[in-house]
């Protein structure tokens, strides 16, 4: 019996996030509960008592609940041995803590609720939306920008794999799964990152299951 619990499923980008660090950590025997975003799993009763807003991903480890990615990814990188997917200078754990900032505030509306969403979720957004689409192109290809501009030449968001790169990724490999792909990754240095995250084990192993 894993002593890691996690709530949330296969499908959710966030929950992806959490699990992308965790095989970066050898990490693979884990309890995973998966709620299903999509039926309306963390609506119910139970979930909001774990979560108010009725989100996921929930950790609880060692006696301890966490709400919020960013903190339960936090959390797991500090008390997993491996290497760390934080950076160990202020410049580059504040590239990585920007990116990751843009990808929660602005990207993950923009490239899963606007984008992704219109195309293969459509009935979790009350229907496909041609306005929501357009503006998520327009501020999804913002947000891919900035985050390779914060790459520069280096092979990672923030220097090596961090973070940054395990929150855009999984919102990326579902923009990737539609036709608006080419209008939001035509973006200088865009193909290169894209080349090294899909070449990662953390990423293959976590491929989305949104069923
Ligand atoms: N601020 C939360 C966001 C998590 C989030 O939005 N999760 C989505 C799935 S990717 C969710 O649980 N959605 C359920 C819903 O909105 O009903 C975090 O960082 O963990």
């Amino acid at each position: 019996m894993s002593d890691i619990k996690l709530w949330g499923f296969d499908g959710s980008t966030y929950v992806r996030t959490v699990k992308m660090l965790l095989a970066e950590k050898g990490v693979t025997d884990i309890d995973q509960v998966q709620l299903n975003v999509l039926a309306g799993d963390p609506q119910t009763p139970e979930h909001l008592a774990r979560h108010p807003f009725g989100k996921v991903p929930v950790l609880d480890h060692d006696g301890m609940r966490i709400l919020e990615t960013s903190a339960i990814a936090r959390y797991l990188n500090d008390v997993l041995p491996g290497k760390s997917l934080v950076p160990s200078t202020p410049k580059d754990r504040a590239r990585m803590d920007m990116i990751v900032g843009i990808v929660d505030s602005y990207g993950y509306g923009a490239l899963l609720g606007g984008i992704a969403a219109y195309h293969l979720f459509p009935d979790f957004v009350g229907g496909q939306n041609e306005e929501a689409r357009k503006a998520g192109i327009e501020n999804g290809r913002k947000v891919i920008e900035l985050a390779m501009t914060t790459k520069g030449s280096s092979d990672f968001i923030a220097g090596d794999l961090s973070l940054a790169d395990l929150y855009l990724a999984p919102i990326a490999a579902y923009v990737s799964m539609t036709p608006d792909k080419d209008a939001v990754f035509d973006v200088p240095s865009f193909a290169e990152w894209w080349a090294k995250v899909e070449a990662l084990p953390s990423y293959q192993a976590t491929a989305p299951n949104a069923g």
